[in-house]
C-alpha cells in the first residue's frame, strides 16, 4: 500500500487530496498543528480514515518526527498562510510558514529518507505583475505580495533540492481554484455565502474591494488529481495547473447572484478596505503541459462552479 502524508489537511486541498488518495488506496496521514485547533475535530469527524499526526511547519523537529513516523512513499506541502490580503499585515509570519516552511520539509526529507517524493504548492500569484500572456512554466515570476513572494522562494528551493540532491520534488504552478469548501475570506466564497445570506433575509448587502481583477477560476476537486498525477510521472517536473479561461470578479458576481434571480448591482457595494497595496489585475493559465504529459484536463466550467458554490451555500445557511 503506498503512503501519503499531506501537511495543510485542514484546508481546502488537504480534504480534496485526501479523498482522492483515499479513493486509490493509499494510507494518508494529515499534519496538524496547534493545542486546541477547532478543525481538526471536524476532520476526525468527515474524513475518519485519515491519521493525524502533530507537526508545524514552523518546527523542524516536527517535520522529522512526523516523516520518521509515517514513512511515506510522497509528501504534499499544502500547508501555508494562503490569504494574500493577510500577508501585508503579517510579511514575516508569511516568510517563515510559507516560504521556509517549505525549506525546513525538504530538509527533513533530505534527511529521513531522500527518495520521498515532495510535491509543492506553488502558485500563479508567483506571476503577479505577469510578464506574458497567458502565463506558462517558463513565464518570469513578478510576484506581487509578501506571499507571492514567499511562494517564489519555495518554488526555486524545491527546483533546487531538486537540482542539488536529485531529489523527486515537483512544484504545481496552481492557479486560483474553488469549491464549497473554500475558506470564506476567499473572493468567491465571501459572494457565494453572501448571497445565500442576502436570500434568507440574514443580510442586506455584500462589500468587496477590486471589482475588474480577473482571474483563472477552476475547481479545487480536479486540481488535487494533478498534484498526485505529477508524483507519478518518471521525472519530477514543473506543471501549469489552470483552465486557460479568465473572468473579473464582477463577472462572478453577476453570474452568481443571477442563479438566485437578483442583479448583483442592487446589492454590491464597494469599499476600499478590501483593496490591496498591490494587486494582481490578470491571471490566466496556460496548462497544455500537463495535458500533454500528465493527460490532465479540468472537468468542472466556470459557470457549473458558481452554481455548485451557491447552491452548496443556500444549503448551509438554510
Ligand atoms: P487553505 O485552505 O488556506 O489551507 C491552508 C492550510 O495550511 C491549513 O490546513 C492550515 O492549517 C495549514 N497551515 C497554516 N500554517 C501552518 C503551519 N505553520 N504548519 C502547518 N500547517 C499550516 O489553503 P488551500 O486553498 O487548501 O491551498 C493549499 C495550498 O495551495 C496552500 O499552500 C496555498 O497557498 C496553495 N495554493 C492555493 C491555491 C488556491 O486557489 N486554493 C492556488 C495556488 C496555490 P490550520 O488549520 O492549522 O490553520
Ligand atoms: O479570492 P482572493 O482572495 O484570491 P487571490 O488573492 O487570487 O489568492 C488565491 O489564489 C492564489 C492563486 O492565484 C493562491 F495562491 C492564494 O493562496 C489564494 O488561494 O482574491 C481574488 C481577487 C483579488 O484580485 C482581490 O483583490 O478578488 C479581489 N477581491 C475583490 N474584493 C477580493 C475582494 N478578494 C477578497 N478576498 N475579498 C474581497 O472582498
Amino acid at each position: 500500500m503506498r503512503t501519503a502524508l499531506i501537511t495543510g489537511i485542514t484546508g481546502q486541498d488537504g480534504q480534496y487530496l485526501a479523498e482522492h488518495l483515499n479513493s486509490l488506496n493509499y494510507k494518508v496521514y494529515g499534519l496538524v498543528r496547534g493545542q486546541n485547533n477547532p478543525k481538526i475535530e471536524k476532520i476526525k469527524q468527515n474524513f475518519p480514515f485519515i491519521d493525524l499526526i502533530e507537526g508545524d511547519l514552523l518546527d523542524q523537529s516536527s517535520l522529522v518526527a512526523a516523516l520518521e513516523v509515517t514513512q511515506p512513499h510522497e509528501v504534499y506541502n499544502l500547508g501555508a498562510i494562503s490569504f494574500v490580503a493577510l500577508s501585508w499585515n503579517q510579511p514575516v509570519n508569511v516568510g517563515e510558514i510559507t516560504g521556509l516552511g517549505v525549506v525546513r520539509l525538504l530538509e527533513a526529507i533530505k534527511l529521513v529518507n531522500k527518495k520521498i517524493k515532495f510535491y509543492q504548492a506553488s502558485s500563479s500569484e508567483m506571476f503577479g505583475k505577469v510578464r506574458e500572456v497567458p502565463q506558462t512554466e517558463e513565464t518570469p515570476f513578478h510576484p506581487r505580495s509578501p506571499y507571492g513572494s514567499a511562494k517564489a522562494y519555495g518554488h526555486y528551493m524545491t527546483v533546487n533540492y531538486r537540482e542539488s540532491y536529485e531529489m523527486f520534488a515537483c512544484n504545481g504552478i496552481l492557479f486560483n481554484h474553488e469549491s464549497p469548501r473554500r475558506g470564506l475570506e476567499f473572493v468567491t466564497r465571501k459572494i457565494t455565502n453572501t448571497i445565500a445570506k442576502i436570500k434568507l433575509g440574514k443580510v442586506n448587502d455584500l462589500s468587496l474591494g477590486n471589482l475588474e481583477a480577473k482571474r483563472d477560476w477552476g475547481y479545487a476537486g480536479d486540481y488535487v488529481k494533478a498534484m498526485h498525477l505529477m508524483l507519478q510521472e518518471d521525472k519530477p517536473d514543473d506543471y501549469v495547473i489552470a483552465t486557460g479561461k479568465t473572468h473579473s470578479v464582477k463577472e462572478f458576481c453577476e453570474l452568481a447572484f443571477g442563479h438566485v434571480g437578483l442583479d448583483y448591482k442592487d446589492y454590491v457595494k464597494v469599499d476600499p478596505r478590501f483593496f490591496r497595496p498591490a494587486e494582481v489585475d490578470l491571471l490566466v493559465g496556460d496548462s497544455s503541459k500537463a495535458k500533454k504529459k500528465l493527460g490532465w484536463t479540468p472537468s468542472v466550467t466556470f459557470e457549473e462552479l458558481v452554481k455548485m458554490m451557491v447552491d452548496a451555500d443556500l444549503a448551509l445557511e438554510a
